[in-house]
C-alpha cells in the first residue's frame, strides 16, 4: 500500500423511519463499488454509512408502534431484517456504521452547535409556520396538502415558537465562488445549475436549526427544551464518524477532506449549500465532490414502501442473486440521472449481459480447456482490450458506472466473437496448429482474467467464483438463465 493514498466516500445516512427499498440500496451498491474498487487500486479507503436516527418522524413513528424510539430504531437498524442485515446481504463493505444516536455523535453534535453559537453563525430568533395541534408538528406551507396538514388531514393554525437560526444567507456568495473555483464539487452539472437557479440566485435564508415543539432530537445543552435540527445533527455525521469534536475516533487527519459524498438529487441541496455553509463559519475544509445521483423510478413515481414486493431488495436479490441485482442497477441506468424500473428490465439484463455473455463465455472457454488439455500459459495471448481498460478506468474516476462496465462487456463480447472467429474445434483436429489452439485458449483465459478483475468491485462473489474455475479447476453454471413463468 502507497503512504497517502486515501480515499473517504460516504453514502447518506439512511432514516430508520421505514424499510429500506431497491432505491435506498441503489446508493450504497454505487458506494461499495467504488470503495471496492478504489482499494483494488492501492487506495485505503473510509466507507462511512449509517443512520439518521433523530427527528419528528421517528419520534411519532415509534409511538405508533408502540415502543422507545431506541427500541424502535434498534429492531429497524440491528435487528433481524433490518439496515445493517441488509447491507450485509448486498454485500456492502462499509468500513464504518455510525447512528446517530451514538454517544460519540450526541456530544460531538452538542459542542459544534455552541461552536456555531459562539462564532455567531447561529442566533436565537422565532419560527413562524403553520402548526398541528394533534400532531404537535409545524409545517411550511409548501407542505399542507390543500391548506391541511399533512399527517392527519386536520386544519392547522399560525403558530411561533423561539428557535435558533443559522445565517445562511450569509453565504450565497461564497457558495457561488466554490461552485466556479472548483467545477468538480457539485456533479453532475445539471445539479449545480438547478441549485444556482432555485435556490442561490433568489437568495438563501436563515435556516431554522432548533426546535422546542417536539423532543427526539439532540439537545441544545446550552438551553434546554430546544433540539437540533436534525439536518445539522444529520451532515456532521461525515465528520464525527472520523473524530472530529470526539475521542471515539482519530481518522480526521487522515481522510478529512472527504473525497466523495453520493447522495440522492432530492438531498443534493442540503449538501452543496448548508453543509458547505456551515463548514465555511467553521473555518473546516469543505468536501471535495458532492455527487448527486438520480432516482430510481417506478413508472415515473419515486418509490416507497407502499409499492411492496417488487421494490423490497430482499425479495429481489432472492429472486435473482446479490450479484445480479447489483449489477443490473449500475449497469442499466446511468448514475447521474433517474432510471425507471422494471422487471422486464432486470430479467433481459441478467440473461443477455451476465448469462449469454459473461457466463457462456466462461463455460465455453473452460470446457475448451478441459477438453484439449490446455491452460492459460501455454500458449501467448493476444491482448483483445484495445484500450478498453483505460476507458473503464477513466469511466470509474467519474462515477461513470454504466460506461465502465460497457467496457468490459465489450471485451467479453470480443472474447466471444474470438472464439467463432478462429473456430479452435478446428484447430483442435489438426495436430499442426496445436500452437495456434493454445493461443486461443490463453486469449480467451487470459481475457476472462483481466475482465474480471475489472467486474470484481461489482460483483465480488461471482469475480471469486471465476476465478475459482479458472485457478482451481472448480466448474459450474455462473449466471443461469432466468425464465420467467
Ligand atoms: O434523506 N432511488 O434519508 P432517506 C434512488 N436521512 N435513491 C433513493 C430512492 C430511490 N427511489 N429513494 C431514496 C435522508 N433514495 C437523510 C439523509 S445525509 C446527511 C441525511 C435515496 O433515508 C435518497 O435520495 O430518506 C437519499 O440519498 C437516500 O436514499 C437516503 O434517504
Amino acid at each position: 500500500m502507497t503512504d497517502n493514498k486515501t480515499f473517504y466516500i460516504t453514502t447518506p445516512i439512511y432514516y430508520p423511519s421505514a424499510k429500506l427499498h431497491i432505491g435506498h440500496t441503489y446508493c450504497s451498491v454505487a458506494a461499495d463499488v467504488m470503495a471496492r474498487y478504489k482499494r483494488s487500486r492501492g487506495y485505503d479507503v473510509m466507507f462511512l454509512t449509517g443512520t439518521d436516527e433523530h427527528g419528528l418522524k421517528i419520534e411519532k413513528a415509534a409511538k405508533d408502534a408502540g415502543k422507545t424510539p431506541i427500541e424502535f430504531l434498534d429492531e429497524i437498524v440491528i435487528g433481524k431484517g433490518g439496515i445493517t442485515d441488509l447491507w450485509k446481504l448486498m454485500n456492502i463493505s462499509y468500513d464504518r456504521f455510525i447512528r446517530t444516536t451514538d454517544d460519540y455523535h450526541v456530544a460531538a453534535i452538542q459542542k459544534i452547535f455552541k461552536a456555531l453559537y459562539d462564532k455567531g453563525a447561529i442566533y436565537k430568533g422565532t419560527y413562524e409556520g403553520k402548526y398541528c395541534v394533534p400532531c404537535e408538528s409545524f409545517w411550511t406551507e409548501a407542505q399542507l396538502v390543500d391548506g391541511k396538514c399533512p399527517d392527519c388531514g386536520r386544519e392547522v393554525r399560525d403558530e411561533k415558537e423561539e428557535a435558533y437560526f443559522f445565517r445562511q444567507s450569509e453565504y450565497g456568495e461564497r457558495i457561488l465562488k466554490l461552485y466556479e473555483e472548483h467545477p468538480e464539487f457539485l456533479q453532475p452539472e445539471s445539479r449545480k445549475k438547478e441549485m444556482i437557479s432555485s435556490f442561490i440566485k433568489p437568495g438563501l435564508e436563515d435556516i431554522c436549526v432548533s426546535r422546542t415543539s417536539f423532543k427526539w432530537g439532540i439537545p441544545v445543552d446550552f438551553d434546554p427544551g430546544h433540539v437540533v435540527y436534525v439536518w445539522v445533527d444529520a451532515l456532521f455525521n461525515y465528520m464525527t464518524a472520523l473524530g472530529y469534536q470526539n475521542e471515539k475516533y482519530d481518522d480526521l487527519a487522515k481522510f478529512w477532506p472527504c473525497d466523495v459524498h453520493f447522495v440522492g438529487k432530492e438531498i443534493v441541496r442540503f449538501h452543496s449549500i448548508l453543509w458547505p455553509a456551515m463548514l465555511m463559519a467553521l473555518d473546516l475544509p469543505l468536501p471535495k465532490r458532492v455527487y448527486g445521483h438520480g432516482w430510481l423510478v417506478l413508472d415515473g413515481a419515486k418509490m416507497s414502501k407502499s409499492t411492496g414486493n417488487i421494490v423490497d431488495p430482499y425479495v429481489l436479490a432472492d429472486t435473482y442473486g446479490v450479484d445480479a441485482l447489483r449489477y443490473f442497477l449500475l449497469s442499466e441506468f446511468p448514475f447521474g440521472i433517474d432510471g425507471n424500473f422494471t422487471n422486464d428490465l432486470l430479467v433481459t439484463r441478467i440473461n443477455s449481459d451476465l448469462a449469454n455473455n459473461l457466463g457462456n463465455l466462461v463455460s465455453r472457454s473452460l470446457a475448451m480447456a478441459d477438453k484439449y488439455g490446455l491452460k492459460e500459459n501455454d500458449g501467448n495471448a493476444t491482448n483483445l482490450f484495445g484500450g478498453k481498460r483505460e476507458s473503464f478506468h477513466a469511466n470509474m474516476e467519474q462515477f461513470a458506472f454504466q460506461a465502465a462496465l460497457a467496457d468490459v462487456f465489450d471485451v467479453l463480447s470480443r472474447a466471444n466473437k474470438h472464439i467463432d472467429e478462429t473456430t479452435p474445434w478446428l484447430l483442435a483436429k489438426d495436430e499442426a496448429k496445436r500452437a495456434e489452439l493454445a493461443d486461443v485458449i490463453s486469449t480467451l483465459l487470459v481475457t476472462i482474467r483481466g475482465c474480471t478483475e475489472l467486474l470484481a468491485p461489482f460483483m465480488p462473489d461471482s469475480a471469486g467464483k471465476i476465478l475459482e474455475q479458472l485457478d482451481e479447476g472448480k466448474r459450474g453454471v455462473l449466471f443461469p438463465r432466468i425464465i420467467e413463468k
